[in-house]
């Protein structure tokens, strides 16, 4: 339905490739590694790199014909310890941590070079509250801010050809968007090359308000960037609702999301010529991150596919959306 707009994709890992195989194969067209591409988990030690869970997703997206996005390169979360330290009992300093993230990402944009067509170079490092603009973390404490502008750079030197991103949460809220464009700007002002702002978009039947995603879309989209959504999924909970009792979902809240994504799409639509992928956080409901996150044990169903895989009623809401809607370029 969606291939002539963007792309559509899932985060997906060695278990889901294998539990949701057909599922993947016949609705999807690109992946996102959901853990297997952070630091920590390609980069234990300074010594050894660790390729098998990675490669097995990269191996799974050529024999499918899926594209694939990479995730994620510069992070303050899952991001090995020994990184930041000087192996003497201090803390790295910057020359040593440039020199390190630059051997990091050289070996792996290099590596899957031909198979992942853009990055996620750095994620997450807007500050979410407050006057900064930058969230404190090892790499800003090391380093200074330059951090981001110097890990674009290595990337773009590892594979010139790679669409590199910058992507995070909460990205259309109005005060953190407009912290976003302010660090973009300032990038791109640099002759920085970063091409494209991801959108992670975990949202939930009630936030954001549509007129707040437009109004994100469309000043990213000012800056002459692609915007991707990178991670989205539609929670049936706002986010600090503890009810962790619900087996099964609620049919009032299914036929809330069945509307709200139906809403959301159209609105994605109306953006195609800027917005080139959409990838859920997941692909269907018997497995998802927010089963556990922000609060444990509060089941979720925040996708399109049921927990057997069945369409729910958000894809079928979402199908005659689509069709009624016509081609989209009217
Ligand atoms: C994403 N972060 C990551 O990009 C992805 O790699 C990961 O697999 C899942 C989600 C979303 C996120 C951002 C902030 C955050 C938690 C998740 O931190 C909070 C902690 C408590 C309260 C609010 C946010």
């Amino acid at each position: 339905m969606f291939a002539e707009d963007f792309h559509i994709g899932a985060a997906v890992n060695p278990r889901t490739i294998k539990t949701q195989e057909q599922l993947l194969i016949h609705h999807f067209n690109s992946i996102t590694a959901e853990n297997e591409m952070k630091f920590e988990s390609l980069h234990p030690l300074e010594d050894i790199y660790r390729f098998g869970a990675a490669d097995e997703l990269v191996i799974f997206a050529r024999e499918n014909h899926l594209q694939m996005r990479g995730h994620t390169l510069v992070w303050h979360n899952q991001t090995s310890h020994w990184l930041f330290q000087d192996g003497k009992g201090g803390a790295a300093d910057r020359e040593l941590l440039l020199a390190r993230l630059k051997s990091h990402i050289n070996t792996v944009v290099g590596r899957y070079k031909n198979d992942i067509y853009a990055w996620d170079v750095v994620n997450e490092a807007v500050a979410d509250e407050g006057e900064e603009l930058l969230r404190p973390s090892k790499w800003l404490e090391l380093c200074g801010p330059d951090f981001i502008a110097k890990a674009f750079e290595f990337a773009h030197e590892a594979d010139p050809q790679a669409l590199l991103f910058y992507n995070d949460y909460n990205e259309s809220n109005p005060l953190k968007r407009d912290k976003i464009f302010t660090l973009l700007k300032s990038l791109l002002d640099q002759g920085v090359p970063v091409h494209g702002v991801g959108l992670q978009a975990h949202w939930n039947l009630y936030d954001p308000s549509l007129d707040e995603i437009r109004s994100a879309i469309e000043k990213y989209a000012s800056l002459g960037l692609t915007l991707q959504l990178t991670e989205l999924d539609m929670s049936l909970f706002r986010f600090d609702d503890r009810r962790t009792d619900l087996t099964k979902p609620p049919a009032e809240l299914l036929e809330l999301q069945a509307e709200r994504y139906a809403a959301v799409f159209k609105l994605l639509r109306e953006y195609k010529e800027v917005i080139s992928a959409v990838t859920f956080w997941g692909a269907a409901d018997d497995y998802t991150w927010l089963d556990h996150f922000p609060v444990h044990g509060r089941k979720n169903w925040p996708f399109l596919f049921d927990e057997q895989h069945r369409p729910k009623a958000a894809y079928n809401r979402l199908l005659q959306g689509t069709l009624q809607g016509g081609k989209g370029d009217e």
